[in-house]
């Protein structure tokens, strides 16, 4: 009548996440029957087509090393299920449609390549070696970055350019940190940086702080007229700072052992509401406001509506919206 497919499991020595449970299949390679079939696959270099499907004949991969081509493999393996556990048990998202079905990763693109990065094309992900080909981009909060421009592109399609662009950007970098909160593992500790394991920068600097947005020396902290023209991945400064603003509140603070500290364009103290709320807040504006030219004022517009819907207008969370946009210089 029917095949009878058990939900198989095997286990990655990951290089950022320790040792933790893939979901395998066969006997063995990296298909994620319980999330969509999602498939890992290993370019082995090349820059295009899927490469071949990481396969072994035992379930355990990667030895936490880079020179171990399995490992990045596990990495992006197990990114992309938290991602896709965070989606579906915190918003009851099932996979990046929402409809149930599963996209793929590819990892080991090119030589000495420093990116990643979501394609609509492919319905994937992929992932450069980094520096040296020893620094794979494959830590968690860049897979829940990538993973979310596909569940951007499919909700909101947020344009990638412009004040949009910037939105879009940030929903990533949101969703990375929340991913990373979720899964919360010792060795990669949910915070407010965007690649801090990868090294980008070569001393040991996350790539992005949502804190304070300015510490890359590149992103905006605060909304300004023409800051449509920057880059989207520093456009995106002000929304992120938002975020870290109403999930803990201005001023001094530490979480998980990081030290932050966050001001407002206004100077006006911001109460945070915690970042499940922040979270739950920008995800079903994403999902029933924002539409694809969306800007800061109207993301404003839309955050504070669904505020109002989930926790009524006299509420603190709606005023902390309102007072976490006031701090970015939106609204005022
Ligand atoms: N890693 C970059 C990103 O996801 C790639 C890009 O610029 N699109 O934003
Ligand atoms: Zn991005
Ligand atoms: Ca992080």
């Amino acid at each position: 009548l029917y095949e009878w497919q058990a939900i198989e499991t095997g286990t990655g020595n990951t290089m950022y996440n320790g040792q933790v449970t893939l979901g395998t299949s066969g006997s063995y390679n990296l298909t994620d029957t319980a999330r969509g079939s999602h498939k890992t696959y290993n370019l082995n270099r090349g820059t295009s087509g899927t490469g071949t499907l990481f396969s072994g004949t035992d379930d355990i991969w990667g030895n936490g090393l880079p020179s171990n081509l399995e490992t990045a493999g596990a990495d992006a393996h197990y990114g992309a299920a938290e991602t896709w556990d965070y989606y579906k048990n915190i918003h009851g998202r099932s996979g990046i449609r929402g409809d149930g079905v599963g996209a793929y990763s590819r990892v080991h693109y090119g030589n000495n390549y420093v990116n990643a990065f979501w394609s609509d094309s492919c319905f994937c992900m992929t992932y450069g070696d980094g520096t040296g080909n020893a620094k794979p981009l494959t830590s968690l909060d860049v897979a829940a970055h990538e993973m979310t421009h596909g569940v951007t592109s499919n909700t909101a399609g947020l344009v990638y350019s412009g004040e949009s662009g910037g939105l879009n950007e940030a929903t990533s970098d949101i969703f990375a940190a929340a991913v990373e909160f979720y899964s919360n593992t010792a060795e990669d500790p949910g915070d407010y940086l965007i690649g801090e394991k990868i090294d980008i920068n070569g001393d040991g600097t996350p790539l992005r702080y949502m804190d304070k947005p300015s510490k890359d020396g590149a992103s905006k902290d605060s909304w300004y007229s023409g800051i449509g023209s920057v880059d989207v991945h520093y456009s995106s400064g002000p929304a992120n700072h938002w975020f870290y603003l109403i999930s803990e509140g201005s001023g001094a603070k530490t979480v998980n052992g990081v030290a932050y500290n966050s001001s407002t364009s206004d100077g006006l103290p911001v109460t945070g509401i915690g970042r499940d709320k922040a979270a739950q807040i920008w995800f079903k504006a994403l999902t029933t406001k924002f539409t694809s030219t969306t800007n800061y004022a109207a993301a404003r517009t839309g955050t504070l509506a669904v505020a109002g819907e989930l926790y009524g207008t006299t509420s603190a969370e709606y005023t902390a919206v309102a007072n976490a946009w006031a701090g970015i210089n939106v609204g005022t």
